[in-house]
């Protein structure tokens, strides 16, 4: 599809939007990146996002008029089926349902996640670290993992959790450590995400530093 002219309309934070720039960079596919202020939404966004959300993936084809889609797995899927290879999801129907089914549990980890490095009081913190815990915990006790989630291949159930393993890796190790201790298969795979490339690429280099004051501008007791 080399044709089609690509644009990843972001969020310079935005977890979701990682996902879909990881599988860009995975595909080496060129695409143009633009961020919108999420506070103050331009009318152009606003007219072309169904839920106000981003990201959101504008496909300019040579033989139509573009299009723009909306939500991250779907936008991840049309890349995968569309894209040159390595293909992200299996190939065998059960494989890949299971795979989209641990996609899904994911946004669930990331909310926990979300909810435990925003918490503005102890309790939350600790109820949200306990539940995302335990959503690693059932994750560790899954066969075959090493370096990442499906085996030696890199895939989107990896492009899903490398956004929220990253949270932790720019914050102390201390906010970390007690989450992930015991959890052998989980400390790897955060390993092995936080060096592949497309990982390390879908953010700008002041991430860690945005992250931080995002944190502190929310009043969140971990910043
Ligand atoms: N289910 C959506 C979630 C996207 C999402 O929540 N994006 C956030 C930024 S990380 C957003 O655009 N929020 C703006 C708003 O809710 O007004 C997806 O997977 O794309």
């Amino acid at each position: 599809m080399p044709d089609h002219k690509l644009t990843l309309i972001s969020h310079a934070l935005c977890p979701f939007v990682q996902r879909a720039a990881i599988v860009l960079l995975e595909k080496g596919v060129p695409f143009e990146r633009i961020d919108v202020d999420l506070k103050a939404k331009p009318d152009w966004f606003l007219a072309i996002s169904p839920t106000g959300k981003v990201p959101l993936l504008k496909v300019a084809r040579p033989d139509g008029p573009d299009v723009v889609l909306f939500e991250s797995v779907a936008i991840c899927e049309y890349l995968d089926e569309t894209q040159s290879s390595p293909l992200l999801l299996p190939a065998d129907p059960i494989t890949r349902s299971q795979h989209r089914a641990w996609i899904e549990y994911g946004s669930g980890v990331l909310a926990d996640a979300w909810q435990f490095l925003n918490a503005k009081d102890v309790p939350t913190a600790q109820s949200k670290g306990a539940a995302f815990r335990g959503h690693l915990s059932r994750l560790e006790q899954l066969q075959g993992f090493g370096p990442y989630f499906g085996g030696a291949t890199f895939g989107l159930v990896d492009a899903v959790f490398a956004p929220i393993f990253r949270y932790f890796d720019v914050l102390p190790d201390a906010v970390g450590a007690p989450l992930f201790e015991g959890l052998p298969k989980m400390s790897g795979w955060r390993q092995a995400l936080k060096i592949r490339p497309s990982v390390a690429q879908a953010v700008g280099i002041d991430y860690g530093d945005r992250f931080k004051r995002y944190l502190f501008e929310n009043g969140a007791i971990l910043h």
